[in-house]
């Protein structure tokens, strides 16, 4: 299409109004048939062979289609330890909000203990009038909850804060980012029951992995959203995310969602854990680093089109992304085609959830010229995803955590498309 489809731009370089998805008439890429040749396609064409024979028979776990194959996390292991790295989601290849279990991204500090849920305990101690421990049978008598959120790693986008533009596929870059719905027992009851002395502030969570990693947690946090999980997307956690039972600390860093959670420790101070000293915190310009930074702030991506992607022709294409904030909803995304000189408001698609990946999309009329598209979030608490110049003069150029700047996808005259800094 569309030369003959004159559709009024609201924004520079094509970006169409994002209502025109619902009308009537928009030409984008179907072949065009006469009422002769439609027949024709019905009556003359050969059968398709799965159309010739009985399927396949009922299978008790359903898988993929064989064709969808290459829809998979990236790996990225360790040389030296092999339980210590992280596979990424493919978020260019999927659509919709929710993260199918088997590709939820995954970092591990030592690997995926089998855990037996038959043995498994959690102990909730400290700074507690009494101490308690529950096992999995236990915990299932308590009243349960659903949260749909995304999980981001710290590190998600670190790329970012390299000089140069990385061009590789969104999720290699960016997928350290996931979205389920997570079910289990508010926090808060099981600490009521423990009774919290009021000399306590925080909460040491601690895994039962390998590296028994722990953070330390506000007791704030602990009472306001927090879940124990024992479901993901409807059924048990999946090993790799946590299974039997895990923390879920909406909208915060990934590090504090515990997985293989075994313990709860109240306490008036942080533990100064590893990955909270060390590692997941900010080196600022003036020499200090930023220590629990705990919300993700908002962030938004184009995933399609998007690096690795092509433009076969021109005419009308879907424009779509994610936009995520750790404060809360996203109220809305703007996008660009012309590198930020102007902007047209993007679709949100319901529903629009506090603290979860929200999808947006808006249709674009790609004439054959170059053009830079970006995104850009804005969430509830007026909070607006910074360009990568005003990230990098806040929190200086050597970051490596937190890096939630806009991303440039720079298309080509011939439709392919690359990562720039713009
Ligand atoms: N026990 C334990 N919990 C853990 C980790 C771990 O290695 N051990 N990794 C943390 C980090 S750094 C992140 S980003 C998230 C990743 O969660 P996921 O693997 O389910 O995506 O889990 C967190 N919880
Ligand atoms: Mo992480």
């Amino acid at each position: 299409m569309s030369e003959e489809n004159p559709v009024a731009t609201v924004a520079g370089g094509g970006l169409l109004d994002r209502r025109l998805f619902l009308k009537k008439g928009l030409v984008f890429s179907a072949l065009a048939l006469s009422t002769e040749n439609a027949l024709a396609v019905v009556n003359n064409a050969p059968r398709p062979p799965w159309t010739a024979k009985p399927g396949q028979p009922f299978s008790n776990y359903g898988q993929p289609s064989q064709y969808e194959r290459k829809t998979i996390r990236w790996t990225m292991g360790n040389a030296m330890a092999a339980g210590n790295g992280v596979s990424c989601t493919p978020l260019q290849d999927l659509e919709g909000i929710i993260t199918p279990s088997g590709l939820h991204f995954e970092r591990h500090h030592n690997g995926v203990p089998e855990i037996d849920p038959a043995q498994h305990q959690l102990l909730i101690h400290g700074l507690v009038e009494q101490a308690l421990t529950f096992n999995m049978a236990d915990l299932q008598r308590y009243p349960m909850t659903s949260v749909l959120c995304f999980i981001e790693c710290g590190g998600n986008s670190n790329a970012g804060w390299q000089s140069k533009p990385v061009e590789t596929q969104v999720g290699y870059f960016h997928g350290m980012a996931s979205c389920s719905e997570w079910t289990g027992i508010p926090l808060r009851i099981l600490l009521a029951e423990a009774r919290v002395k009021s000399s306590a502030n925080w909460l040491i969570a601690e895994g039962a992995d390998a590296s028994l990693m722990n953070v330390s947690l506000p007791l704030d946090k602990a009472l306001d959203d927090c879940i124990l999980a024992l479901y993901q997307n409807g059924e048990r956690i999946r090993p790799e995310n946590g299974y039997p039972l895990r923390l879920i600390a909406p909208g915060w860093e990934g590090v504090v969602n515990v997985k293989w959670l075994r313990r709860l420790h109240l306490t008036d101070q942080p533990v100064m854990a590893r990955n909270e000293t060390a590692k997941y915190t900010e080196l600022l310009p003036s020499g200090k680093a930023r220590q629990f930074s705990f919300v993700m702030e908002a962030k938004s991506l184009i995933t399609q089109p998007s690096f690795g992607h092509k433009l076969n022709a021109k005419g009308i294409y879907q424009i779509s992304g994610l936009a995520w904030s750790g404060r809360g909803k996203i109220i809305r995304v703007e996008v660009s085609a012309d590198g930020g000189k102007t902007w047209a408001q993007a679709q949100l698609q319901e529903p629009v959830l506090s603290k979860c990946f929200t999808r947006f999309r808006i249709p674009w009329h790609w004439t054959g010229k170059p053009a830079v598209l970006k995104s850009r979030a804005i969430d509830e608490t007026g909070y607006v995803q910074p360009e990568r110049a005003e990230l990098l003069e806040k929190q200086g150029a050597h970051g490596y955590f937190h890096y939630n700047a806009i991303v440039s996808w720079e298309v080509t005259a011939n439709g392919s498309i690359h990562h720039v800094y713009a």
